[in-house]
């Protein structure tokens, strides 16, 4: 069994932020883990727009705490995203994720992240196996 708590990971390797400073990623599961996905609680920063295209990855986020938005990039509709709200980008949507009020966000992905991923220019995360 794998037990582990979020203030382990704060200031450790396992905690990424974004180039940008727009989130930061406390990565509690990562591939080396071996339980087949990864998991991370995520904060977005309240005013941000960030641009993701996981082109490599399936991504589902469970919101806990705050409010945003995305919107998708080939249709333009707008999903509110609220505390107990869920998507999952299943068909490696292009979106855009906005922070109306800061965001703390539980997101799983397959595969899994190996550590320290942050987005490329084409919102990606590289495909590291
Ligand atoms: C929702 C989302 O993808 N935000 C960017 C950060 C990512 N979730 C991560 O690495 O934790």
């Amino acid at each position: 069994m794998i037990v582990r708590n979020i203030e382990e990971i704060k200031g450790s390797e396992r905690e990424v932020t974004a180039e940008n400073n727009n989130w930061i990623s406390r990565r509690l599961l990562l591939k080396r883990d071996g339980v087949g996905f990864s998991l991370n609680d995520t904060i977005i920063n309240e005013g941000t727009e960030t641009y993701i295209w996981y082109k490599n990855h399936v991504e589902a986020v469970y919101c806990i705490e705050g409010e945003g938005e995305v919107e998708l990039v080939d249709d333009n509709k707008v999903y509110n995203i609220t505390p107990g709200t869920l998507y999952v980008l299943n068909k490696h949507e292009k979106h855009l994720l906005r922070a109306k009020k800061r965001m703390r966000l539980v997101c799983v992905f397959n595969p899994p992240l190996v550590g320290r991923e942050v987005h490329q220019e084409d919102g990606s995360y590289p495909l590291i196996e």
